[in-house]
């Protein structure tokens, strides 16, 4: 049976923090995680959670929150760790950076984080990496794919790492940008389309590198449009594109506001297919943009999670831990990205008496870091990113997300 060992904040947080011996440590017996040792005294390590869990970005990170507590949970039960017990504490950002700095100072204040996965959004990202690089706190992303976060301005013209805390296990924009462009463009025939972007980190550098890519193809963009994501009207955006006439339109951000966007276009007699990337890859999408929606395609990291051994494994584990919301598009990833984490923390604790002292020895540990995960395999290059570098086309088939194309990106 897996135990809750979340501390998610306030109240919640006084509670949990009572249940610890004052010098950090957990009596063997004390939580049920079935440590497999015969009991003893645990000392606690946590990892930090950073996600959206309020808001309309929260269906992903819920399943970013509940995928790191299954990593952990199965770590503890495995007696990997010795002496080491880990607990997860999710730190709420509602998506926003404003809060997402503060998340990550709550977090880098406790002298029990060794790590942090997360955030979901590169807007975020951005402010919380360097809060938790200057506490030696790593940071693993399940699902940031704004290639500056680890190549800094010129990502690809002269790559520098920006942060040697910070890695990520999705793949970037740099490859999901292109690869859309070649399946609009010589899988789906689509010869002329318009852009939309949401004016976001994310959201606009995947469709510069859309864009890119789409031109060299011998592509032509008629109309490249932003939207403002605070607002859920585009009349206007409708109109303008509309009496351009493109035969698709491929939108940079999340589903919140692709999915009306996507609703508004084809009530406006605007009857072709939205196209988006990771941000859309949710079932929330359909759900928001109703039946319309039937040929809308997205691009998302990743092979599809329920078609790999080891993924099939982990949406069982996960079924059966009872979570209250499911592993979403980034569940795998995030467990992933835990794992990452506990596979450098067997390192980095092995002599270890206090957390804080092993702090930069995980961070120098996940450079090395290296396993077979649920996503496929998992390691870094120079700059943090995963090597792998395999995405999926999905399109909106009978109201549900079906995979269309898997390919390595080269
Ligand atoms: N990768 C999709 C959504 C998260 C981000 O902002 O990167």
């Amino acid at each position: 049976m897996i135990r809750r060992s979340v501390i998610s904040t306030g109240a919640t947080m006084l509670v949990a923090t009572m249940a610890l011996s004052a010098c950090g440590t957990r009596g063997g017996d004390s939580g049920g995680s079935g440590d497999g040792d015969g009991g003893g005294d645990k000392k606690v390590v946590k990892i930090g959670v950073i996600s959206p869990l309020s808001g309309d970005l929260s269906a992903l990170g819920l399943g970013i929150q509940h995928s790191v507590e299954l990593a952990a949970e199965q770590a503890n039960e495995s007696g990997d760790l010795g002496d080491w017990e880990i607990e997860v504490v999710a730190q709420d950002d509602e998506g926003k950076p404003e809060v997402g700095k503060n998340a990550a100072s709550q977090l880098a204040s406790d002298d029990e984080v060794i790590g942090v996965v997360g955030t979901l959004n590169s807007s975020v990202a951005g402010p919380v990496q360097p809060i938790l690089d200057k506490a030696k706190i790593t940071m693993v992303s399940p699902a940031n794919t704004n290639p500056t976060l680890t190549r800094g301005a010129k990502p690809d013209d002269s790559p520098e790492r920006v942060y040697a805390s910070y890695y990520r296990v999705c793949t970037t924009d740099t490859v999901q940008g292109p690869f859309a462009a070649r399946y609009l463009y010589n899988e789906a025939g689509i010869k002329e389309l318009a852009t939309v972007h949401d004016k976001k980190t994310y959201g606009q550098g995947l469709v510069d590198a859309f864009t890119k890519e789409y031109k060299k193809l011998g592509g032509k963009v008629v109309a490249a449009e932003t939207i403002n994501p605070d607002e859920d009207k585009y009349d206007a955006v409708v109109s303008s594109l509309k009496a351009k006439d493109p035969k698709a339109v491929y939108y940079g951000g999340e589903y919140p506001q692709a999915a009306p966007l996507s609703q508004q276009l084809k009530a406006g007699g605007l009857k072709v297919p939205l196209m988006g990337g990771d941000g859309i890859f949710s079932p929330e999408f359909i759900k928001l943009a109703g039946d319309g929606s039937d040929g809308d395609l997205a691009t998302s990291v990743g092979a599809p999670t329920e078609s790999l051994d080891a993924g099939k494994k982990f949406l069982e584990d996960y079924e059966a831990a009872g979570y209250s919301d499911p592993a979403e598009a980034y569940g795998a990833y995030a467990y992933d990205a835990g794992q990452s984490i506990i596979e450098a923390m067997k390192v980095s604790l092995k002599d270890a008496d206090t957390v804080e002292d092993a702090r930069q020895a995980t961070i120098d540990a996940m450079a090395d870091v290296e396993f077979d995960g649920v996503t496929g395999k998992v390691s870094f290059d120079e700059y943090g990113d995963n090597t792998t570098r395999v995405l999926t086309a999905y399109e909106v088939k009978d109201g549900e997300w079906t995979d269309v194309l898997t390919e390595e990106f080269k």
